[in-house]
Parts: structure tokens; C-alpha cells; sequence
């Protein structure tokens, strides 16, 4: 009994830590998971790779939006597929965070602590769910009638993270970032050091994720927790009791407001 991953680059943390709970929790029902890693930008040649390989059910954790996930369905014929990184609507089983309310969370805690000029750090728009990230952020300012300081992107990397800090002058950045990953963090927190910038006196800095890491940054990172062990042991379950002919419990996610000591 097998079951498929297909994931996007597992250099980065989250899908990293995402492929090693999904793992744990197939072998812990005792089911082979073989991965499949996208690096081309070609998810469909990715899928044909797992069905290659004839197994159950696909789980897919690669940027989608609705029209290419509805495809990767259609490939993959009746075998069960969960997509964890998917547009909402897409009319396809979903297992993922919401990345409205998570946004929305961090720019709430800055403002309450009283910045008025909030920047975001976003990833790469081909994601879904930066697009989305960075629709709540510009929403939220909104509702404040607040303007948005300085959009800046990277790559979700570290090194990208730190480049688009650098291209950002010193004295123009803003009271507080969000920055739509907590390994564009790190690199963003390592260029405001190199600045002498201090964090999170002169300037807060709240992620996204939650990473195993995240807590042994230099300070702490303030996030938007998504629980990745659990979003990877609930993809699993959902997709065991489809194998298994049973209704999916579709108990909704959510993310929570981890707050540690780089917002102030
Ligand atoms: C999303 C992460 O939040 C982000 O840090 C990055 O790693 C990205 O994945 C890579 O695709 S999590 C995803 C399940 C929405």
C-alpha cells in the first residue's frame, strides 16, 4: 500500500517539514509514501511520475491554482488526490491553512502595537498563497485606513530574504514587516543587522509558518503559526479514509498568532 507525494522544493522548511509529518503519519498506518519533487515548474509531469509508480492516492503539495489542479485530477482518473496548496475554489479535496485570516492576524498584532507604516516581504506570485497573504495584508491596512508601506518580494528563500532588504534603502524602511515566510525572515532580520537596525526596537518583524527553527532565531520570531506536523498528519488521515470508503472529516484549520520578541 502506497501512497504519492508530490511537493515543491524540499530545500525550503515548510515543505520540508510538511513531507517528514506526512511520512510519519503513512508509515505509522503502515503506508509506503514515495515523493516526487517538482522543480521544473511542471506539476503534471510530477503526478505522472507518482501514478508511474502505481500508487493509491496522491497527495499534492505544489502551488495550484483551480484549473491546474482540476487537470492534475483528471490525470490521475479515480485514485484519491488531496491538494494542500491549491486555490480555494477550486472544486477539488483540499487539506490546507487559510491564508486570509493567518495575514490578516499579523497585521491586527502590529497595529495594536501601533505602527502605522507596515511593509510586506511576499513570495514569489506565482504562489497562491503569497497572493493571497499579500491580499489580506493590503485588505487589513484598508480597514485601518492605513497605506501600504513597501511591497517587496522574494523567492520564500533565506538569501532572498536577505537581497530584498538590501535593495531596500535604510532609511526607507517601514515601523513593521510582514513578511510572508520565516526563511525570508531570517534573511531579512540578517540584512536589518547588517544595517544596525534593532529588532525589534526600531523595527518589528512578524513571519509566517512556524518552522521548527523559528524559535531559536536571534530574537525569537514573532509568527502566524501553521502547524505544519498536523497539516501533514491530517492531509494523511484525510486521504486514508477516502481510501478506505469512509465520509473525511473536515474539521477547518487555522492558524494561531505566535508572539515571541521580534514585535514591539
Ligand atoms: C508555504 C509556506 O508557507 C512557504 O513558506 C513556502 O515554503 C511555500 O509553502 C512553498 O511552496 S506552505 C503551503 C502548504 C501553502
Amino acid at each position: 500500500r502506497t501512497l504519492g507525494l508530490a511537493t515543491s522544493d524540499l530545500a525550503l522548511m515548510a515543505p520540508a517539514q510538511i513531507a517528514s509529518a506526512i511520512q510519519q503519519r503513512a508509515a505509522g498506518a503502515g503506508y509506503h509514501l514515495v515523493i516526487a519533487m517538482d522543480s521544473g515548474n511542471d506539476a503534471a509531469a510530477t503526478v505522472n511520475e507518482l501514478l508511474a509508480q502505481r500508487v493509491d492516492g496522491l497527495l499534492i503539495n505544489l502551488p495550484l491554482e483551480a484549473d491546474e489542479a482540476q487537470q492534475i485530477q483528471l490525470l490521475c482518473g479515480s485514485k484519491p488526490v488531496l491538494f494542500l496548496d491549491v486555490e480555494p475554489q477550486a472544486a477539488v479535496a483540499q487539506c490546507q491553512y487559510p491564508n486570509e485570516s493567518g495575514a490578516r492576524a499579523a497585521v491586527e498584532h502590529l497595529v495594536a502595537l501601533g505602527h502605522r507604516q507596515i511593509g510586506l516581504l511576499n513570495g514569489p506570485l506565482r504562489s497562491v498563497s503569497a497572493r493571497q497573504r499579500e491580499n489580506a495584508w493590503r485588505q487589513a491596512l484598508a480597514d485601518h485606513q492605513l497605506t501600504p508601506h513597501c511591497s517587496l518580494r522574494g523567492d520564500w528563500s533565506a538569501q532572498s530574504g536577505y537581497q530584498a532588504l538590501l535593495a531596500q534603502l535604510p532609511d526607507d524602511l517601514p515601523q513593521a514587516l510582514l513578511v510572508a515566510n520565516d526563511q525570508m525572515a531570517l534573511g531579512a532580520m540578517r540584512a536589518l543587522h547588517q544595517y544596525g537596525v534593532a529588532i525589534p526596537g526600531e523595527i518589528s518583524v512578524i513571519g509566517y509558518d512556524d518552522t521548527a527553527e523559528s524559535a531559536w532565531y536571534q530574537p525569537p520570531l514573532t509568527t502566524v503559526r501553521q502547524d505544519l506536523q498536523f497539516l501533514g498528519a491530517q492531509s494523511v488521515e484525510r486521504m486514508l479514509a477516502r481510501l478506505q470508503g469512509a465520509e473525511a472529516s473536515d474539521n477547518a484549520l487555522e492558524t494561531t498568532l505566535v508572539i515571541r520578541e521580534t514585535t514591539a
